[in-house]
């Protein structure tokens, strides 16, 4: 006789998050690798909750990923907001870690933070159709020897959750990504510009596919995408404030002066963005913080005109 069977792991959700689900408000996942790994401790508190306000703001209800005790979780309470803002050895969870850290097997880091990837993964198991983060990972400088090329391009590829971000990294190989994006089938779509924006940068000189200049177009794109039913992201590209924006000959300095130095593997990107925030006195991450943000608010307008 056949066992009952049981799940192979649990995902809870916040009893906000729960209504919104049963009442079909609309959802906004925000992940939470730029929490742990990508800001430093306050400022990565400070982010996360003034991107659920955001969200909030926009209309809709913030569901905040992460692996707590090997319990996937959409939704956060303030406690675990903390403890992934400030403890140590936080597992930076991509797609082919997910299982590992929900397995429940002794040793597995049970406390991990979502990355684009992963995230994506979660909310689309959650019913959640919106995602909000800061830049997303590509094809790393180099990568066409080292092949480090960020699983977030082939979960948009596949997964069917659209991510509004302020472009790929800018630290990574833009062209490559560019074209990888191309290559992957993932819509392009840019908010208010013609030119993918590069994280800090509002420019990186590469097309978008498209121009919207309204969450209902946004919208409108994603529905249509959605109907064709060949999975994959929609990729919305809002430019970060021209008022923290930073010029890309700048980055690029600070990038030449330090990326021989930098670790290889899923330490790269932290070590990047902490290296750059340091050597530019704080304006990357002035303008990392804000973008995230208000992504978070492009992705609550979103959402609000999808429905539920
Ligand atoms: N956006 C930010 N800061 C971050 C990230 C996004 O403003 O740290 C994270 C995302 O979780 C993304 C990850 O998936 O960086 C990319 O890491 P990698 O290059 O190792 O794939
Ligand atoms: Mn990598």
């Amino acid at each position: 006789m056949k066992m009952t069977e049981q799940p192979a792991f649990t995902f809870r959700m916040s009893d906000e998050v729960s209504a919104a689900r049963r009442e079909g408000r609309p959802l906004v996942a925000l992940e939470s690798t730029l929490i742990s790994h990508g800001l430093p401790h306050p400022q990565n508190i400070e982010v996360a909750t003034a991107s659920e306000a955001a969200v909030r703001t926009a209309g809709a209800v913030p569901a905040t990923m992460a692996v707590l005790d090997g319990v996937a979780h959409a939704g956060l309470a303030e406690s675990e907001m903390h403890r992934l803002a400030t403890a140590d050895g936080v597992a930076k969870l991509s797609r082919r870690d997910l299982a590992i850290a929900l397995s429940g097997v002794s040793g597995a880091a049970a406390l991990g933070a979502t990355t684009v990837s992963a995230t994506m993964i979660l909310a689309a198991r959650a019913g959640i159709g919106t995602f909000a983060t800061g830049g997303i990972g590509g094809v790393h400088r180099g990568g066409e020897a080292s092949m480090d090329v960020s699983a977030d391009l082939f979960e948009l590829a596949h997964t069917p959750v659209a991510v509004v971000c302020s472009g790929p990294k800018v630290i990574l190989d833009l062209p490559r990504t560019r074209e990888v994006l191309e290559t992957m089938g993932v819509t392009l779509v840019g908010y208010r510009t013609d030119d993918m924006p590069a994280f800090w940068a509002r420019h990186s000189g590469l097309a978008v596919d498209c121009r919207a200049d309204s969450p209902a177009a946004i919208a409108a794109i994603i529905r249509a995408r959605a109907e064709l039913g060949i999975g994959g992201a929609v990729l919305v590209c809002n430019p970060v404030d021209p008022a923290l924006a930073i010029d890309i000959d700048e980055i690029e300095s600070w990038i030449a002066a330090c990326i021989d130095d930098a670790p290889a593997g899923a330490a790269a990107t932290p070590w990047l963005l902490a290296e750059i925030a340091r050597r530019s006195e704080g304006r990357s991450l002035a303008a990392n913080k804000r973008l995230i943000i208000d992504n978070a608010a492009l992705a609550g307008a979103v959402a609000a005109e999808l429905g539920g």
